[in-house]
C-alpha cells in the first residue's frame, strides 16, 4: 500500500518536473527565437522610383513585385520614393536614402540607374542595392537584372509588321509603322529599337520605322501630337515607350481608328481594339524573387543576369481574349508560331554590350 502511496506521490513529482521544465524549455526556446528575431531585425527596403509610379508599365511591376514580399514576410517593410522627372536630382535623392541608414536594400528599375547606383555605393560601402531593368557587373553591393529586349522588340515589330500589311479596318497602303519614345538611351537605341525593326522586317523588309522623341516621360499631349503626324503620314500602328506620355498616343489611335501595340505588361483593357498586342516582360515576378532572395540572404551581389523568353521572362500576351478579339486568326496564328519558337529556346537574339 505504502510503496503504492509513495508511487504515486513519486509519479506526480516527476509529472510537476516533465511540466516544469516544459515550461522553463518553451520560454527559452521563445527567447532564443526573440534574440534570433532582433538579430535579424526588420529588413527596410526603400524602392526608388526613377520618375513617378503611374503609367509606367515597369515602376508599377516593381513595386507590385516588392509589396507582394512584404505581404508574405512579416519582418519587410517596404518605402516607395517616387524620384520625379528630375533626373538631375535622382543621385542626391538615392544618397539620401543611404545616408539614414536604414535601409538593408534600396530597390529600384531602370538601365540609368545602376550608375547612379554605384556613384553612391562608394560613400556608403554597406550599402546593398538591387537594380532592376538594369546591367552592371562586378560591383559587389549591386545586384542588376537586365531583360533581353531585342527579343521583346522583335515580338511586337512582328506584329505590327504584320498589321501594317493587313486589310485590318484601319491600316493603310503605306507600310509604315512608329515609334514614340520618352528619350533616347542605351538599351531603347541597342536592343528596344533594333528587335523592333527586325520583327518588321521579318515580316518585310520595306516596311519603314518613323521614329519619334517626346523629350520626357510624361507628356501625354506632346504624344498625341506626335502620332496625329504619324497617322496623317500613313502610320497605322504605334509601339508607345513613353511612360505617362503613353495615354496620349493611345487616345490619338483611337481617336483615329489606328493601332498600338504596348510594351512590357498585358494593358489590353486600357483599350480594347485598340492595343492589339502586349509583349510582356516578368518584372513583378523578378522582383518578387530577387527581393525574396535577398531578404534570405541568398542574392549574389556582384552579378548581373539576363533574362530572356527561352528563361520564360519575356513573353507576349496571345491568349488574352481582348487579343484574339481584336487581330483576325490568320495573324495571330503567325506570331504565336514565332513566339512558340523563342519560349522554346529554338530562337534567342543576341543581347549587344550596353
Ligand atoms: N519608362 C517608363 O515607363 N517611365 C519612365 O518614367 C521612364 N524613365 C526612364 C528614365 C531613364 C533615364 C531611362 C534610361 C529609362 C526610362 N524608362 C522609363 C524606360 C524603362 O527603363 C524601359 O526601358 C522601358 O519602359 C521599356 O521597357
Amino acid at each position: 500500500m505504502s510503496y503504492k502511496r509513495a508511487g504515486k506521490k513519486g509519479t506526480i513529482i516527476i509529472l510537476v518536473l516533465i511540466i516544469f521544465s516544459f515550461n522553463a524549455f518553451s520560454t527559452f526556446a521563445a527567447g532564443q527565437k526573440e534574440a534570433a528575431k532582433r538579430k535579424q531585425g526588420p529588413f527596410d527596403v526603400a524602392i526608388f522610383v526613377p520618375g513617378v509610379v503611374a503609367g509606367s508599365p515597369l515602376y508599377e511591376q516593381l513595386v507590385s513585385g516588392a509589396k507582394k514580399v512584404a505581404g508574405e514576410l512579416s519582418n519587410v517593410t517596404i518605402k516607395v520614393v517616387e524620384g520625379g522627372f528630375n533626373q538631375a536630382e535622382w543621385q542626391e535623392k538615392v544618397t539620401s536614402l543611404a545616408a539614414t541608414g536604414q535601409y538593408e536594400l534600396i530597390l529600384t528599375s531602370n538601365p540609368a540607374m545602376p550608375f547612379i547606383c554605384a556613384e553612391v555605393a562608394k560613400s556608403f560601402p554597406n550599402q546593398k542595392f538591387l537594380n532592376v531593368d538594369g546591367y552592371l557587373a562586378g560591383n559587389p553591393q549591386i545586384h542588376t537584372v537586365l531583360y533581353n529586349q531585342v527579343e521583346e522588340g522583335y515580338f511586337v515589330g512582328y506584329l505590327a509588321g504584320l498589321i501594317t500589311k493587313s486589310n485590318m479596318p484601319g491600316a493603310t497602303p503605306e507600310l509604315k509603322v512608329g515609334m514614340i519614345v520618352g528619350q533616347q538611351y542605351p538599351a531603347l537605341d541597342k536592343m528596344i529599337r533594333p528587335g523592333f525593326e527586325k520583327g518588321l522586317h521579318a515580316v518585310d523588309p520595306n516596311i519603314s520605322l518613323d521614329f519619334r522623341v517626346v523629350g520626357n516621360w510624361y507628356d501625354a499631349n506632346k504624344a498625341s501630337e506626335l502620332a496625329n503626324s504619324m497617322f496623317d503620314a500613313g502610320v497605322d500602328v504605334i509601339l508607345p515607350i513613353a511612360g505617362g506620355a503613353n495615354q496620349g498616343a493611345i487616345k490619338a489611335a483611337k481617336e483615329r481608328g489606328k493601332y498600338i501595340v504596348y510594351f512590357d505588361s498585358n494593358e489590353y483593357k486600357l483599350s480594347p481594339g485598340v492595343i492589339v498586342g502586349c509583349s510582356i516582360l516578368k518584372q513583378e515576378q523578378v522582383v518578387y524573387e530577387r527581393l525574396k532572395a535577398a531578404v534570405q540572404g541568398k542574392l549574389k551581389y556582384g552579378e548581373a543576369e539576363i533574362l530572356g523568353a527561352k528563361e520564360g521572362y519575356v513573353d507576349f500576351a496571345d491568349s488574352d481574349p481582348l487579343y484574339v478579339k481584336s487581330v483576325p486568326k490568320e495573324i495571330r496564328d503567325k506570331v504565336s508560331a514565332m513566339i512558340e519558337k523563342f519560349r522554346k529556346g529554338q530562337i534567342v537574339l543576341e543581347v549587344p554590350e550596353l
